[in-house]
């Protein structure tokens, strides 16, 4: 097998381009895709700086990695959920991949901040894990971002999760998450940072490939809390289409974005009210990160 571009050994088959790649042609390859992710998306210009969400895994340090080499300027984020030794172990990847590169990282540990980790907050105030950390991180990448002045905050989303969510989105039809999916979601006027996706065009096949030629030592382990997550059934679903008819999967979630708009306009008004307690946009008078926060209090107290 012989790099398409250069003809010399390839290290990677990519059937969905029907194309082969050698490690340089196929860095220069992933490289344009994520270019492509952020100027088709408008996601942010080459003098602002992008706080990057990173958890320790394959895709969100490579995409630090991405953006650092692309001379975008970058400071990363890691929450530490408090989640016994998969924490402990994704906080050092993440530590270890910022020291040796120079590159500046932001740590909020949970158990530090509210004495307890991610799963006991959620039996706290009666929410599945996922749905409470899903609050409780939108809540803390927005304040640590408004806080130090970033306008934008990226994700290591790839094109694996954005099809899955957007299969399952179909397959239960929510139409309020179908109106909302996008790789790059709104500021809300500028009271929010802007959440942006650069990976969305690029499958978790080949970002892990990415990593490895990388040399980026990631956790490889997944949050203890998906298992048994339906995301991963959609996953399956759509790599086996995947396979029958390669790019499939991108054509699939690029045809949504292209006919999003039309399919399902967007007619929520996002989160007018500004939080009493905590300053963030919401939609009531209190937002849920504050509601989710002080039902844990009074649990923890009584
Ligand atoms: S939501 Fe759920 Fe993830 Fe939070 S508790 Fe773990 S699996 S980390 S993306
Ligand atoms: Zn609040």
């Amino acid at each position: 097998m012989k790099c398409r571009r250069c003809q010399i050994p390839a290290v990677i088959k990519l059937p969905r381009h029907n194309t082969a790649f050698c490690r340089d042609c196929f860095e220069d390859y992933l490289h344009n895709q994520v270019l492509k992710a952020i100027s088709a998306n408008k996601m942010f210009k080459k003098d602002e700086a992008i706080l990057v969400a990173v958890s320790g895994g394959k895709d969100s340090l490579a995409l630090w990695h991405i953006l650092n080499k692309l001379g975008y300027q970058t400071v990363g984020l890691y929450l530490n959920l408090g989640i016994g030794s998969y924490s402990e172990l994704s906080q050092e990847r993440t530590e270890t991949f910022a020291k040796g590169r120079g590159l500046e990282l932001i740590v909020q540990n949970y158990r530090k901040t509210y004495g307890l980790g991610i799963v006991e907050i959620a039996k706290e105030s009666a929410r599945p894990p996922c749905s409470a950390c899903g609050t409780m991180k939108r809540h803390h990448f927005n304040r640590i971002a408004m806080e130090k002045g970033f306008s934008v905050v990226a994700t290591g989303h790839n094109l694996d999760d954005e099809a899955s969510r957007l299969f399952g989105n179909l397959l239960n039809w929510q139409r309020p998450y179908l109106e909302k999916q996008s790789p790059t979601l709104s500021d809300n006027g500028g009271k929010w940072a802007r959440k942006v996706k650069p990976l969305y065009r690029l499958p978790e096949r080949e970002m892990a490939a990415y990593a490895i030629l990388n040399r980026i030592d990631y956790i490889l382990e997944e949050c203890p809390k998906s298992k048994g997550a339906k995301m991963f059934v959609y996953k399956e679903a759509l790599n086996k289409l995947e396979i029958a008819s390669p790019g499939r999967k991108l054509a699939f979630y690029l045809g949504f974005l292209k006919e999003k708009a039309q399919l399902f306009p967007s007619r929520i008004e996002e989160n007018p009210n500004t939080c009493g307690e905590c300053g963030q946009p919401c939609q009531d008078e209190t937002c849920g990160y504050c509601r989710l926060v002080a039902r844990v209090k009074t649990k923890v107290m009584s």
